[in-house]
């Protein structure tokens, strides 16, 4: 509240200005270091959901920055606090996912004594976060946090990290607001634009990949009607599923972690690749096998929002410096050619897609993780949100579950562990008409899953998956490759988890064969509580494909 002398606390002038920018949700850990910040909400008309860990916290906010295109806010205490938030810091940076992260700081006077959890954020989150700051001056507030805003939203999208010194927060101040802030759109020129259409025109085998952030339904619409009017086979990037329909018949897959071989031939040989918003980082560029390094040898056209990327690893033929937005707009002005060389491409594609995808492989033991992904299709709404973290698991997910709008899939670019169940809380909180699913491991899950306790708190029922296979199993899988038999702390010994979940206040179940999911996913629903299926997979299921045994067989066979 402004006081009559028309001053406000810095504090309050920090709160006023994410009101400002249009920040409705705040997630956080509180710390005595930012006090009179936790104080500013209290009339002000923000949701703050506080959680159990900064890890959780700041992945609800980056789920935020994420679902929305605007950044995420997250607030946490310093030292031990802001380091425990780096979880969430690395994923937004790897995920090209807008966030800022205030953190509150030491009293000004007291610096470089190193007193009381004093850290230097700049350095310690200068290789991590698009910008790392500190504000001493109260009254650049406005201009400090607008920037912010621009900095994290701006071309690639990223984190960034604001210190505030607990004595700066406490000054009263009188300085006007800052305007409300507008992500930039960058354009493709109509030169770009044309220079495309005749790339297209010339090839034989076309192939788009669609990847990154920067997107919006309607960008995801229009590039639907481009792939429709050229008949083009799109593939999207790992963990951008969402940005395509899968049952369209242009879907021609995920290009992610143990993809369909018949796509990667197809990328293979390609005569064109146009690749929209994405990096085609480690994951999807199959460890950087997938194409020539600095030169593909197709065609190579590359539309991304951060200048900085364009040619950066690829050396395109053509370089577009564009939002995904922004150039999906710019594709209604292009035709295709008059006779589509490569019509029945898609179809192939697609038909592909869906003979790898359609039915699960048979796996050991009584739980089928592809049977329940595959079932659940069509028990779920269109808009229902499916998030995983990291972990074997998450194969099968990716492999058969079908995200069919926009904005259904939440999980983490970064392969961060721990991000499926405070993406899920996030996200209810965020949306809480819509159906939220979190896909675990039982490694994963207990990374984050105190976080369970923030969905039972606000009443949030989301259903969390633990697909508990009695270990660290992506690992397991690297030591059978590589050193056989011989294991080394991939093992764990697992608590009960629908046990935890109705120790915290939710539903729990155990399902120990794959006709029993349903009925269980059913009572979870209806219970309108956070829940938890304990999913008892056998560890010899370890991926689609191969088994434990002969993962390991096959290994001890190479010698
Ligand atoms: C935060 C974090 N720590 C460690 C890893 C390395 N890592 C990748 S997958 C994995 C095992 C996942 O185990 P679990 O969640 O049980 O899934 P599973 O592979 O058994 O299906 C580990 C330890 C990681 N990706 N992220
Ligand atoms: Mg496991």
């Amino acid at each position: 509240m402004r006081a009559n002398d028309g001053t406000r606390t810095a504090a309050e002038v920090l709160i006023d200005q994410l009101l400002i920018h249009g920040v409705r949700h705040v997630f956080c850990v509180p710390g005595e270091s930012y006090i009179a910040a936790l104080d500013a909400f209290h009339d002000r008309d923000i949701a703050i959901t506080v959680c159990r860990h900064e890890s959780g916290a700041t992945i609800m906010a980056e789920t935020c920055g994420k679902t929305t295109g605007r950044p995420g806010i997250c607030f946490v205490t310093r030292g031990p606090g802001a380091t425990n938030a780096a979880a969430g810091l690395h994923i937004a940076q790897q995920d090209s996912t807008p966030l800022i992260l205030f953190v509150g700081q030491i009293a000004r006077e007291m610096r470089e004594r190193e007193a009381f959890q004093e850290l230097d954020y700049r350095a310690v989150f200068g290789s991590i976060a698009k910008w790392a700051t500190e504000i001493d001056d109260p009254m650049r507030i406005p201009e400090l946090v607008s920037r912010a805003f621009h900095t994290a939203t701006g071309g690639r999208p990223g984190p960034v990290v604001i210190a505030l010194p607990e004595d700066m927060l406490v000054e009263r101040i009188a300085v006007p607001d800052a305007p409300a802030f507008e992500p930039v759109e960058t354009w493709p020129g109509a030169s770009d634009m044309a220079r495309l259409q005749k790339l297209l025109w010339a090839a034989e085998r076309p192939i788009v990949l669609l990847g990154g952030s920067r997107w919006s339904q309607a960008a995801c619409a229009t590039v639907t009607r481009f792939a429709e009017r050229f008949a083009l086979p799109v593939a999207t990037t790992f963990r951008r599923a969402h940005l395509f329909a899968p049952d369209h018949p242009c879907y021609a897959g995920d290009l992610g972690i143990g993809p369909n071989p018949k796509l990667l031939a197809r990328i293979r040989g390609a005569d064109l690749i146009v690749l929209i918003g994405g990096r085609l980082g480690e994951q999807p560029s199959q460890a950087y096998t997938l194409l020539d390094i600095p030169a593909p040898r197709q065609t190579f056209v590359h539309v991304y929002p951060g200048v900085e990327e364009l040619g950066r690893v690829y050396r395109p033929h053509l370089a577009i410096n564009a939002t995904p937005t922004a150039f999906a707009a710019a594709l209604e002005g292009i035709e295709p050619p008059p006779d589509v060389p490569w019509r029945k491409e898609a179809a192939g594609a697609h038909a592909d897609f869906l003979a790898w995808t359609d039915k699960p492989t048979a796996v050991p033991g009584a739980v089928n993780l592809g049977e329940i992904i595959v079932a659940l299709r069509e028990k779920i709404p269109s808009d229902a949100v499916i998030c995983n973290g990291a972990g074997n698991f998450s194969v099968w997910v990716h492999r058969y579950a079908r995200y069919r709008r926009y904005g259904t899939q939440l999980a983490p670019i970064s392969g961060s562990m721990g991000y499926g169940v405070p993406a899920a809380v996030g996200m209810k909180r965020l949306d809480p008409k819509r159906m939220v699913i979190a896909f675990a491991g039982d490694g994963d899950f207990l990374m984050t899953g105190q976080e369970f306790a923030t969905a039972v708190q606000y009443e949030l029922p989301v259903i969390v998956i633990v697909v508990d296979n009695g270990m660290y199993g992506t690992i397991r899988m690297h030591q059978e490759r590589h050193y056989p038999g011989r294991v080394v702390a991939t093992g764990l010994r697992n608590p009960d988890f629908a046990a935890y979940a109705r120790a915290f206040g939710g539903y729990g179940a155990t399902v120990e064969k794959t006709a029993d999911f349903f009925p269980a996913f059913e009572a979870a629903r209806a219970c309108g509580l956070p829940a938890i299926l304990h999913v008892k997979v056998d560890p010899e299921a370890l991926t689609p494909a191969m088994s434990l045994s002969a993962i390991r067989e096959k290994a001890l066979a190479q010698g």
